[in-house]
């Protein structure tokens, strides 16, 4: 058991590294780029990109220390058999899932705009795992994977703060998982919902989990 003490808010969290996955979440060109699934609804994609910086630092981190290291991306079969029609009627024609937009069929897997950005892309090895919904416990592996392999705690990382980040934290949280977000590399199209939604996770005690960054983190690594 190799324990680290993170400063953390509502207070500090304490580890074991043996037992701690770091999870990437939909770092997707969908979500970062121009003219993907993020700006067709409206948003100003250049928000997301203050994350990569800090993500980097923490995969890099996460590599030499060894830690189980789990990308995520949200997307659906080119069918959209794995897409709930109230996944696409809410949008107008042209801007829905599985239309056509600079990057291929939005949100479609196996299409440009599906992939993880070249930045923070994942190394051989690293578990990369389809998710038709916002968390990532939804329709996939998440839960057994992390149980069969001891994790107990999942450092948040990725996009967006307040919908796929969020929707997994809750998720990750009624299932027994402590989840630890770091502030800096999640990010929202949002910073008002950004700051709201850090805000629940963290209050009452941290009813949901705990918040800190990515400083705190790898403080708390190189002291160990
Ligand atoms: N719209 C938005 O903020 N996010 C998503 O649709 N998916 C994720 O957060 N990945």
């Amino acid at each position: 058991m190799q324990l680290i003490k993170i400063s953390a808010e509502p207070h500090p969290v304490t580890i074991d590294l043996g037992a701690t996955a770091l999870l990437v979440i939909d770092m997707q060109k969908d979500f970062l780029y121009p003219a993907g699934f993020g700006a067709f609804l409206g948003n100003d994609v250049t928000l997301l990109q203050r994350t990569i910086g800090p993500i980097q630092a923490m995969l890099a981190a996460a590599r030499t220390r060894g830690l189980l290291i789990i990308h995520t991306r949200e997307g659906h079969l080119p069918d959209l058999s794995d897409c709930p029609p109230t996944k696409l009627d809410r949008w107008a024609p042209g801007t829905r899932i599985g239309d056509v937009g600079p990057m291929g069929r939005i949100l479609i897997r196996g299409e440009a705009g599906h992939g993880i950005i070249d930045e923070v892309a994942p190394l051989p090895g690293e578990i990369v795992l389809d998710k038709p919904g916002k968390s990532a416990f939804y329709a996939t592996d998440l839960e057994a994977i992390l149980r069969q392999q001891g994790i107990r705690n999942l450092l948040i990382t990725g996009v967006t703060t307040d919908v796929c980040c969020n929707a997994t934290v809750i998720a990750a949280n009624d299932r027994g998982f402590n989840a630890i977000v770091l502030a800096d590399c999640v990010s929202s199209y949002s910073p008002e919902r950004h700051a709201a939604t850090l805000a629940t996770i963290k209050a009452q005690g941290g009813i949901f989990g705990w918040v800190t960054d990515s400083t705190a983190v790898l403080g708390a690594l190189s002291a160990a």
